[in-house]
């Protein structure tokens, strides 16, 4: 009996998601976030303030250079100026995500400069010069098993759990129009001579090595030609950014300076002439530099001619999962 003949179909995002599913990753961040965002205001602000005594000292002031702190100036000279109680009424507003001058400029920025915002204002925090927690404050129980819970995690972990509830404060930034957004200027990308070359256990796709060492260097612009015109990225927890125009605006705002680190990896034909490939390793953040490694994996979906369809960057459940390759 003849065979209908086999019409390669292109896969689709959704599919592609799926690819290398016994990935672990690390859910005990959407977790903890989701149990963080059902305290009070005051306990948010309290455990946060107590979760980052314990690992702030580890940002690297390199950190605050890169996040350009003029931006967030204006505000930040603003609220020193307040009386103590209107600082504070500042801090809950931001937590609470209220409708206000403050929390409108806010939600316009890039997530490095809410970092730097309130890094400074941590700071200004600690030696006084604006309103603190006081040292007493009694966490509720439920406030002091999330920051248990922030404890026990990895520390590459902690810090996605304290940049995801930073980036969520503010005004909702899809509440308004025609917004302008506001991010640090793009740095030149590494000059060729400089480049480092990253080389993974098991991969030598030639696509893979380039996404590495392009997005090493913040070459975006060649970085980006590695995708196809409809092709997807997915930060960890997070959807696809879908289409090359807001995967490249996704790179300059918020990929600059990282440091992937990968070590492992597995190659493998799928359907229709495309192919999969999952790699391991870390990376590091501006922020923490070299004192904090993510463990992540990268699961690449590529196209016949080699261009990426779909790539996800998902954190890991634990440095267990960096040797898991199984498809
Ligand atoms: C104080 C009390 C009042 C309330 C608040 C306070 C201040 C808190 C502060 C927190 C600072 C937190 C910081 C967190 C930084 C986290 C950074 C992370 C980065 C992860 C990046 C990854 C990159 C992965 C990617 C790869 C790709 O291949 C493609 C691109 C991309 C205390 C005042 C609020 C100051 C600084 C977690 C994983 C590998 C997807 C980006």
């Amino acid at each position: 009996m003849p065979t209908a003949e086999h019409q390669p179909v292109a896969p689709t995002i959704d599919a592609a998601r799926n690819i290398f599913p016994q990935t672990r990753t690390a859910d005990v961040v959407p977790a903890l976030v989701a149990r963080f965002n059902q305290l009070t205001i005051e306990d948010q602000l309290a455990l946060i303030w107590f979760a980052y005594k314990e690992m702030g000292s580890q940002i690297t002031p390199a950190a605050l250079g890169a996040a350009r702190m003029q931006f967030a100036e204006p505000t930040l000279n603003s609220i020193r100026s307040l009386e103590a109680e209107d600082q504070t009424k500042v801090m809950f507003e931001l937590a609470g995500k209220t409708d206000t001058p403050i929390n409108r400029v806010y939600a316009t920025w890039s997530v490095n400069i809410k970092l730097g915002f309130w890094y400074k204002l941590g700071e200004w925090m600690d030696d006084g010069s604006v309103a603190g927690i006081p040292e007493a404050y009694q966490l509720s129980a439920n406030a002091a098993a999330v920051l248990a819970g922030i404890r026990e995690s990895e520390s590459g972990q902690q810090i996605s759990i304290l940049r995801s509830c930073v980036v969520d404060m503010g005004y909702d930034p899809a509440k308004i129009e025609n917004m302008t957004k506001v991010s640090e200027p793009l740095v030149a990308p590494t000059a060729e001579s400089e480049r480092s070359s990253v080389s993974i256990e098991g991969v030598e796709n030639a696509t893979v090595i380039n996404y590495m060492n392009l997005l090493n260097a913040n070459d975006f612009d060649n970085l980006i030609d590695l995708f196809l015109p409809d092709g997807a990225l997915q930060p960890p927890f997070q959807k696809p950014i879908i289409g090359r125009e807001k995967v490249l605006a996704f790179f300059r705002e918020d990929c600059q300076n990282l440091n992937l680190i990968p070590s492992n990896g597995v190659s493998e034909p799928a359907d229709d002439g495309f192919t999969q490939i999952k790699v391991t390793g870390k990376v590091q953040t501006p922020w923490f530099g070299a004192n904090v490694g993510m463990n992540v994996a990268w699961r690449f979906l590529l196209d016949p001619s080699g261009k990426i369809f779909f790539v996800a960057i998902d954190l890991l459940a634990s440095p267990k999962e960096l040797l898991n390759l199984a498809r």
